[in-house]
């Protein structure tokens, strides 16, 4: 099927004029499809949704509904005291009144309303921006603390439980696919090597939940950097999308996944290792922007785990990006075989700083989140 044709399948008003691909994102395809009327122009985003990572995307939309339902009614609620106009896109039917469609192949596809006037950004514009980042993760998980998680389903069980990657990476390595990219690479074994001396440290969430120390809430699950977008008038956070990963987990994983997306100002495809360090600065006005609408729901045992926090959501991407390399690619999308090494690397790298840089931000925790 053609795209403009399941393009046209949505609720949108006027005639398709074009399709543009987007190329961010590292799971779904994304494209923006123009509409116009004789008097105004409409754009949405469209969106394929990766069968091999979402086995069941009829529950991504379910969730969809049911997050951006309840966030409109409570942004609807506080418009009057907001500071701003908070943003959340919505899901756009079909013409026959469903959340998604299904096409000749089976592919999943969706639309959503853009958020206009708005950019995402790669890699940190400066303190303010970081600042922003950190104020919209604060608000979203303010505004879905109330959710109530049981009416969310699991779409992708194990996501964010770092034990868990690091079983699968082991189960990888029993492979012949694997043992050949190890024995193919120095580069893939130094990165192997770097795995065995972190293997105790995975656990270091996973348990404090099980002690008790640190508890269930919804969570958005991907909220980095370019996931966050920015008012071009204003300057300011407007919303947060992508809303494919929202479930109960350990907020830790989004405010340590946030901050090392905002902290590595290099971004996530560079290759030069050099460049890769973890911004104390942008980590300070991300936590400063972050505590605001978060203060009132962070304890003091949460605020233990913060550190702890950043360098294992780090080391997990790595980690899923290396298990992905050495599984042969599956996971994630790549233009050139040696893509997700070279990612693995990256995020390495930037554990690496942050381990080095772990006193400063200790301290800028403490004193930012207090
Ligand atoms: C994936 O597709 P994208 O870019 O939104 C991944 C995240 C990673 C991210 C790293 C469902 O997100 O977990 O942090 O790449 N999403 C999924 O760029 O695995
Ligand atoms: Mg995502």
């Amino acid at each position: 099927m053609e795209l403009a044709q399941i393009a046209e399948q949505f609720n949108v008003e006027g005639r398709l004029v074009t399709i543009q691909a987007i190329e961010s994102g590292n799971v779904n395809d994304t494209y923006i499809a123009f509409f116009r009327t004789h008097f105004s122009e409409e754009r949405v985003v469209l969106q394929k949704i990766n069968r091999r990572v979402f086995t069941r995307p009829e529950w991504i939309m379910a969730n969809m509904r049911v997050v951006t339902d309840h966030v409109h009614r409570r942004l609807k609620e506080e418009e009057d005291t907001a500071d701003r106009i908070w943003q959340l896109p919505r899901v756009i039917p079909t013409k026959a009144g469903d959340d998604y469609f299904v096409d000749d192949i089976g592919e999943y596809w969706r639309a959503i309303t853009l958020i206009a006037s708005a950019t995402s950004y790669d890699c940190a514009q400066g303190a303010e921006h970081a600042r922003e980042v950190g104020m919209v993760l604060g608000q979203f998980h303010r505004l879905i603390s109330d959710l109530d998680p049981h009416l969310l389903r699991d779409t992708l069980p194990g996501f964010h439980v770092t034990p868990k990657y690091l079983e699968k990476y082991d189960a990888t390595l029993q492979t012949p696919e694997a043992a050949k990219r190890l024995a193919g690479s120095i580069e893939a074994r130094r990165l192997s090597r770097f795995v065995e001396e972190r293997r105790t440290f995975v656990n270091v969430l996973e348990s404090a939940l099980k002690r008790g120390d640190l508890s269930l809430r919804n969570i958005h699950g991907d909220p980095k950097v370019n996931n966050i977008m920015i008012d071009n008038l204003s300057g300011k956070g407007t919303c947060i999308v992508d809303l494919d990963t929202v479930k109960p987990g350990l907020i830790h994983y989004d405010f340590g996944d946030a901050l090392r997306s905002i902290c590595n100002s290099a971004g996530e495809e560079i290759e030069i290792l050099n460049q890769v360090i973890f911004d104390v600065d942008l980590c300070e006005s991300f936590v400063k922007g972050y505590m605001g609408p978060a203060r009132d729901f962070m304890t003091d045992l949460d605020r233990h785990y913060l550190y702890d926090s950043i360098r294992l959501i780090t080391f997990e991407l790595g980690l899923r990006f290396f298990q992905d390399f050495l599984a042969g690619n599956v996971y994630f999308k790549v233009r050139t075989e040696e893509q997700n090494l070279s990612r693995a690397r990256v995020q390495f790298r930037l554990c690496e700083s942050i381990e080095a840089r772990e006193k400063m931000i200790r301290n800028v925790l403490r004193s930012a989140s207090n």
